[in-house]
């Protein structure tokens, strides 16, 4: 039997859930939700635990919540996990959701560790608290007073903040990693990379069974690292499209070769994608000395285009790769006529660590339709344009509303960078938008699975590329 008990405290009013098996919740109640207090006297043994255990932390006993008995059976493997590894960062010490996700052994997994400690159950006894953005920035709090709660809680603690920033010295604590059993269940980061055109994107729309992924012929399509998530019943694969190395000329490909890096350093496994109809190049030997240095994981070969070339063609293209590769395993597939994607599926599925689902099985991906939605334009554009000019386009999104018979409208400027590009862009009497508009909007709708109503404007913006206040607006500016 469930119990249910209101306490005081410095904050407010707290509620408690316990069972014989252990305390399965804490929570503060919002101020304007009153609620009769629990005397400690009227309380059952372990309600006279809980009750002590809390009034001492508040009187800053520093390990008094340490011994309670937690329940989080009802959570998932991953949620139990981060949970785990945070009930061992002890009071005075503080641990980044990066470094987090570094304990539970799943580097890339920040974002998915950091929506696991939002939804803590159990305040103050899992320390979410203690959980701060890089440089000891607050981030954020879900509980009942957000961000002002978790400062109290960690001056409490003995730190100092100034600025919804943590200025004591660096407290981020070791933990031990667990080793859970997931029931032969596997997951993990899988990186796509390659030379731009190598067929990255069309590989992760034709695995996830829907676009998310702008494509175009022309090289250099993919600027941002982009997640796809593939739930099957054996494994949670989690891709990350990377964009493919290119020569640093200037701001935005700085942000570029950074963004296809950070993948590679931290993924499970590295899917090297080659073009199945063409030699390789100085960029692949370029990217394959930074696999080789960079990282211990294992990479798979996959050759790309196979519906394209000719058997000849394949066959030295191949060779030509293993050579640079030697001893990795090699996939054939085609993301045009879908052959070898099982293949590849089930050969990931085996390669891969087992782990927990650290997403919902229906998720997709974590980026929003809207940023999707200008990526699939940019693709669009670049698709129908000559020359140089691809390389000079940005889009941003301006409205992105669902009307009330589910309809999208969506709104966005194409920004280039001189005059005389957009005449090109607008073409004869209005010609060339037109098209870009009627392809993205049809890559829209396939995304969204809704009917898509896309109206589109150009504008100049100069030397965007080297804009850093442009590129941050646009998010293409590197994070600390
Ligand atoms: N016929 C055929 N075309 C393919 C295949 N895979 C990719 N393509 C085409 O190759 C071109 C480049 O594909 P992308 O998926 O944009 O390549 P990418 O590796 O993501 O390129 P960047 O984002 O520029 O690094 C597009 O025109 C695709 O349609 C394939 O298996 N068969
Ligand atoms: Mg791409």
């Amino acid at each position: 039997m469930e119990k249910t008990i209101f306490l005081p405290s410095p904050l407010g009013t707290l509620e408690a859930r316990y069972s014989p098996a252990g305390i399965s919740s804490l929570g503060l109640l919002p101020k304007n939700d009153p609620q009769p207090l629990d005397e400690v006297g009227s309380l059952d043994s372990q309600g006279q635990e809980i009750a002590l255990a809390l009034a001492a932390y508040f009187k800053r006993d520093d390990k008094a919540l340490d011994q309670l008995t937690i329940d989080i059976s009802q959570v998932s493997a991953f949620q139990q996990s981060v949970y785990t590894a945070l009930r061992k960062v002890s009071w005075g010490d503080v641990i980044t959701y990066g470094d987090l996700a570094k304990e539970i052994g799943k580097p890339l997994a920040a974002r998915a560790v950091g929506m696991a400690v939002a939804q803590n159950p159990l305040l103050l006894i899992i320390p979410c608290h203690r959980v701060l953005g890089a440089g000891g920035k607050m981030h954020g709090f879900s509980a009942e007073g957000g961000i002002a709660t978790k400062e109290w809680l960690l001056r409490l603690e003995g730190h100092q903040i100034e600025a919804a920033k943590l200025i004591s010295p660096e407290a981020a604590k070791r933990v031990e990693p667990e080793k859970p059993d997931y029931g032969g269940f596997h997951s993990g980061y899988v990186a796509l990379v390659g030379r731009p055109n190598a067929g990255k994107s069309t590989l992760l729309n034709r695995l996830l069974g829907q676009p998310i992924a702008g494509v175009s012929a022309k090289p250099q399509t993919t600027r941002k690292r982009q997640l796809g998530i593939l739930t099957t019943e054996k494994a949670q694969i989690i891709f990350l499209d990377t964009p493919g190395f290119h020569d640093p000329i200037d701001k935005l490909s700085e942000f570029i070769n950074a963004e296809a890096s950070y993948a590679l350093a931290d993924a499970d496994l590295i899917a090297f994608l080659a073009d199945s109809t063409a030699a390789p190049d100085a960029v692949d030997r370029r990217l394959i000395g930074v696999l080789q240095k960079k990282t211990a994981n294992r990479i798979l070969l996959v050759m790309t285009k196979q519906d394209l070339s000719d058997e000849r063609t394949r066959a030295i293209a191949e060779t030509n790769y293993q050579d640079l590769l030697p001893g990795v395993r090699t996939l054939r597939i085609s993301a045009e006529t879908n052959s070898g994607i099982d293949e590849l599926i089930s050969t990931l599925e085996e390669m891969l660590p087992e782990g927990p689902k650290f997403y919902p099985e229906d998720q997709v991906t974590e980026d929003f339709e809207r940023d999707i939605a200008a990526e699939m334009i940019r693709a669009s554009a670049m698709e129908k344009l000559d020359d140089e000019m691809p390389y000079s386009l940005a889009v941003r999104v301006l409205e992105f509303t669902e009307r009330s018979n589910g309809d999208l409208y969506i709104l966005a400027s194409i920004y280039v960078e001189r005059e005389a590009q957009k005449g090109i862009l607008i073409g004869k009497s209005g010609q060339m938008i037109k098209e870009i508009g009627v392809s993205a909007r049809k890559s829209i709708e396939a995304m969204a699975d809704r009917k898509v109503f896309l109206s589109l404007d150009v504008k100049v913006q100069k030397d965007w590329k080297n804009n850093p206040f442009f590129l941050k607006e646009m998010g293409l500016a590197k994070q600390k």
